[in-house]
């Protein structure tokens, strides 16, 4: 395949896309220049004592590891320097990140999630960065709570950077899903994966099981009709990293179904445990542009008003066959 770099994909193959600006073009730029100095500290950290926990804990209630400090430092450095964003919104941080007084702003808000799957990074598991990106609401000044809390519908491009076995990026702009992958021996992002389109059903459901005691009736019921040998999808299996970008990845190429349902028993966790921000609805971008849905298990990700900047969301999503048998079940429990 001839060599297209994100640049050129961007203002050649996408040239009728509103995104296919010279500003936007230099705010993904400045995003996988970040993205590609956390895969280097990714793929040596344990060579380097980059590994395991800074004692701290997150606005999540999580132990922060090495990494994900890291990560986020080096995303808000980059980020708030290239004179595109009015504002960030990151996982790590409690409150919107604002622009300091010394960098020119404009009129984007980036939100992210800097490095999930962090847990697994001791044990070399896929982990990945998840990006959102808006434009501001408000006309001028400092950027306002409706600024940053939008929903996905408004979400003019989305996407993640996985750190496997390569380095990839798959995003969206409205216009399609597109995979790049890293080649290290150029330092580029390189078109591998143009166009890419969910299988409209699979046989691959992701869950963790452990939980089924915190669900309810009708959760239970979802899994329980995935897991029939007779059902609708010609039998099932079930494959769970514990890291929702690789997770997710797996379920775009392959089709089936993610989900992280509610947690009825445990009063820290009453809407499961994946954030609607800046995991949900950037990933429910990308999979509606690839032709699957995402769901809360009511109504559909990209339709919900954010409340607060961390909210959480239980989360469906995957083939739009799967998704909306899933929805079938539980809507008989309503
Ligand atoms: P559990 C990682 O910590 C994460 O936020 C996602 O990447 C992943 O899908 C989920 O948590 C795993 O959660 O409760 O199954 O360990």
């Amino acid at each position: 395949m001839r060599q297209v770099t994100v640049t050129e994909h961007l203002l050649v193959h996408q040239k009728e896309s509103p995104m296919a600006t010279g500003r936007f073009t230099r705010l993904l730029n400045e995003l996988i220049l970040a993205a590609k100095i956390i895969s280097r500290e990714v793929n040596k950290a344990g060579l380097v004592n980059a590994l395991g926990a800074t004692g701290d804990v997150n606005v999540q209630g999580e132990q922060v590891q090495r990494l994900d400090e890291f990560a986020n430092k080096v995303l808000i450095h980059r980020m708030e320097r290239a004179g595109i964003l009015c504002a960030m919104v990151s996982e790590e941080n409690a409150d919107v990140i604002p622009i300091p007084s010394q960098f020119a702003i404009g009129d984007y808000i980036l939100v992210f999630d800097p490095l999930d799957g962090s847990s697994n990074i001791d044990v070399n598991v896929s982990i990945g960065t998840i990006f959102s990106i808006y434009r501001r609401r408000s006309g001028g000044g400092d950027p306002c709570v409706e600024d940053v809390l939008q929903r996905g519908t408004e979400q003019v491009a989305a996407g993640y950077f996985l750190y496997g076995s390569s380095t990839m990026l798959v995003y969206t702009t409205g216009r399609g899903v597109h995979g790049f992958t890293l080649d290290p021996s150029v330092g580029e992002f390189l078109l591998s994966h143009p166009d890419i389109e969910i299988p409209r059903m699979g046989k691959v459901y992701s869950v963790n099981e452990a939980y089924w005691p915190h669900w309810d009736e009708q959760t239970r019921a979802v899994v329980t009709a995935l897991k029939d040998p007779d059902n609708a999808f010609g039998g099932a299996s079930l494959r769970y990293i514990g890291s929702l970008v690789a997770d997710f990845h797996r379920t775009l190429f392959y089709g089936g179904m993610f989900l992280y349902p509610k947690d009825y028993r445990n009063p820290k966790k009453p809407k499961g445990k994946l954030r609607l921000l800046c995991e949900a609805a950037p990933l429910a971008m990308v999979v509606e542009q690839a032709g699957g849905m995402a769901t809360d298990g009511v109504r559909r990700i990209l339709d919900i008003e954010p409340e607060e900047l961390h909210d959480r969301v239980p989360l469906f999503i995957g083939s739009k066959r799967n998704v909306v048998l899933a929805q079938q079940i539980l809507d008989q429990g309503t």
